[in-house]
């Protein structure tokens, strides 16, 4: 049998890249998992076979590492989470939701900020601490601009030999981007107005495209992220800096609310953590206890 990952599901069939032969091998399922109701995912590697007349079958998925429910994409190793610093205006409040849901998944996030060259010396100067506060708390935060081709190569080397997603919400700049690394893709670039127009609800099938040494999948769907997974306890492990702390609350199981002696609030207070990050975490967190049961 050979061994390949899906790079494209449309309309039930898959589309499995050979790991040897690079050939692209169009198949249906067929094995065993399916009578456990498992559906086989972009991003899964794959046992398949072709018969003699050409048709290809996905006989077997290996494990997977994690899965993402949306976009449906399996293996995911890294994602960018692309921000506008303008049109739109950076939204500080999504971010926290993206890096709480990517946290999650345990999917290692970018914070990729685009179309720098909109901002003046002095609007940079003004968004320079926010980005330092994310540093600060571990992550990789990345200045670019498709336009004067900033930063793109740093992309790049994120992607290498990696599944990536890139989410974002729409207008940000995700396909200008992978545009910018790599003409060759032509992917569609929308019109800022268009693009931030309501209502535009294009169903598109999910696809790893080939970027650089590594695959990516450029995600119109993420941007509707829901905290659905997490329970109250959990939230506040998918907020790095709140997590490393939470040891030297008084409590055990802390959320940060109205407990005595938290040493998030207390970092809160005193400089520590960011308000705005407290504030967001306040909110999913109310957010998750009055979401409803799902049984
Ligand atoms: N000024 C500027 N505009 C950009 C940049 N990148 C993208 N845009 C514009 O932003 C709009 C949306 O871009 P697009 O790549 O389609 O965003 P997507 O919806 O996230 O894929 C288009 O009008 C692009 O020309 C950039 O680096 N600088
Ligand atoms: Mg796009
Ligand atoms: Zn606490």
């Amino acid at each position: 049998m050979k061994k390949g990952i899906i790079l494209k599901a449309l309309s039930g069939f898959y589309y499995v890249e050979d790991l040897q032969s690079k050939e692209m091998i169009q198949c249906r399922s067929r094995g065993l998992f399916r009578k456990k109701k498992i559906t086989p995912l972009v991003g899964d590697t794959v046992h398949f076979l072709v018969e003699p007349d050409g048709n290809g079958y996905v006989m077997e998925i290996l494990p997977r590492k994690n899965e993402l429910v949306r976009p449906p994409i399996a293996n995911v190793d890294l994602a960018l989470v692309v921000f506008s610093v303008k049109e739109p205006d950076f939204n500080v409040k999504l971010l926290d939701r993206f890096l709480a849901v990517i946290e999650a998944n345990q999917i290692k996030p970018v914070i990729v900020l685009t179309k720098m060259d909109l901002l003046s010396d002095e609007e940079q100067t003004l968004i320079a601490p926010t980005i330092q506060y994310y540093r600060e708390i571990g992550y990789e935060v990345i200045k670019t601009s498709s336009k004067q081709q900033l930063g793109v190569h740093l992309i790049e080397d994120f992607i290498e030999n990696r599944i990536v997603v890139i989410c974002g919400q729409s207008g940000v700049g995700k396909s200008s981007l992978l545009n910018a690394i790599d003409q060759t893709l032509n992917l569609q670039v929308n019109e800022i107005s268009k693009a931030l127009g309501r209502g535009k609800h294009t169903t598109r099938h999910v696809e790893l495209h080939k970027l650089g040494q590594g695959l990516i999948a450029d995600t119109p769907g993420f941007s509707s992220l829901d905290l659905d997974q997490l329970e109250p306890n959990d939230l506040s492990e998918c907020f790095v800096e709140f997590y490393e702390r939470s040891n030297h609350c008084k409590f055990r199981g802390c959320l940060h609310e109205n407990e005595p002696r938290c040493a998030v609030k207390e970092a809160v207070d005193t400089g520590g953590i960011l308000p705005t990050r407290y504030e967001n975490y306040l909110q999913f967190l109310t957010e998750i206890k009055s979401r409803k049961p799902k049984y």
